[in-house]
């Protein structure tokens, strides 16, 4: 659950400039101070990722901490100690900075990345393992193995890259020095509230908020959930009382299957559709359905209208949308998204996302049944 949404030329572009204006120093600081010995240990161990910031006196902290108490009565000095022992991580502003800009986008490169025989093999012994939990998801939620097992395939590797950071090092960091992007101001505010849904998700789960661990950006566990998506659709789906997206694969097949359910997932309709596009100049009306929002909204007959041709005729009844899948300097692939589709892309806002998804839950099923 990663946000890749910027437009990478214009930022790349405006970061520039900003290194040049930053007033706040720290982040260039902390980045002269990594010797190469430091960098070493940063990428041995958890305990020692990041360093030792102060937090606690930076004003926008401090602002955040007066927030905490009024709005949840939190205590205020246990939280001026909290944040004492939170981490500056230079490592979560250099991963959240968004590509320079490269190659054109390419579906078949991205794609190779996930649907691979070591991902495919792992997603084998997962489905074996929690075949139960699988099929308990399917019959509770209506959203099928294959999904769950592609989602959590992509984001993790089955749990092998679930990550490091401390989250509230990983949340503070970010929420209080995110790199000068045209979008810093959202985002911060992003990551503070984040950062509060850690805070009230370790109060509510009666744990240790520093035990969360997670990816450079704060997503958790198997299925990378951020704290407000652990608070708002992760479910106890193995019944031990508590919510472990980092330790129960159980729990996290039950949230993800929870989370596609809340964001449109239906029971039992397809997902997408092969299509092929009017290709002579005066009949491309289908390109005004690229770039639209991520639904499906628009009729059959609208998008054949279009010029969109469906190589498998899809149920009349159903909404889509016109997914285009770019192939760099190659022909670009077409499909029509169905709702069940972008429900997938409100885990992570990519058609490259959903269709890896899709392919390897596939790849998955099909290895298994040999
Ligand atoms: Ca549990």
């Amino acid at each position: 659950m990663i946000f890749k949404h910027a437009t990478h030329s214009i930022l790349f572009a405006s970061l520039l400039l900003a290194s040049a204006t930053h007033s706040d120093s720290h982040a260039k600081r902390t980045t002269k101070k990594m010797s190469a010995a430091k960098v070493r240990k940063v990428a041995l161990t958890s305990d020692t990722l990041g360093e030792f910031a102060n937090f606690t006196q930076w004003k926008e902290v401090a602002a955040f901490i007066d927030e905490m108490v009024a709005l949840h009565d939190f205590d205020r000095t246990e939280l001026e100690l909290m944040f004492k022992k939170v981490h500056y991580v230079e490592a979560t502003i250099q991963l959240i900075k968004p590509a320079p800009p490269g190659r054109p986008k390419n579906w078949q490169a991205y794609r190779a990345r996930f649907v691979e025989p070591v991902r495919i093999n792992a997603g084998v012994a997962f489905w074996d393992a929690h075949a139960e939990a699988l099929w308990r998801a399917e019959e509770q939620y209506g959203v099928p193995a294959e999904i769950i097992v592609g989602i959590i395939g992509v984001e993790t590797v089955y749990g092998r890259n679930a990550g490091n950071f401390r989250v509230l090092d990983a949340l503070t960091t970010l929420a209080f020095d995110y790199p000068h992007t045209p979008n810093r101001a959202a985002r911060m505010e992003f990551f503070r509230r984040e950062l509060e849904h850690t805070l009230l998700f370790a109060r509510e789960s009666d744990i240790d908020p520093f035990s969360l661990l997670g990816s450079y950006a704060g997503a958790v566990g198997w299925p990378q959930f951020m704290p407000g998506s652990i608070r708002q659709f992760a479910v106890d789906f193995d019944g031990d009382g508590k919510i472990d997206l980092r330790n129960s694969p159980v729990d996290a097949i039950g949230s993800v299957a929870h989370f596609l359910i809340e964001h449109g997932w239906k029971r039992g309709e397809p997902i997408a559709f092969p299509a092929t596009v009017a290709s002579t100049e005066t009949s491309r009306a289908w390109e005004m359905f690229i770039g639209q929002s991520l639904e499906a909204k628009f009729t059959l007959n609208e998008i054949k209208a279009a010029g969109v041709t469906p190589s498998v005729e899809p149920p009349a009844d159903l909404q889509f949308g016109l997914v285009d899948l770019q192939n760099g300097g190659e022909a670009t692939e077409y499909w029509l998204g169905a709702t069940n589709f972008f429900a997938i892309t409100k885990y992570n806002r990519s058609f490259f996302y959903a269709m890896s998804v899709v392919d390897l839950g596939r790849a998955v099923r099909t290895a298994r049944s040999r």
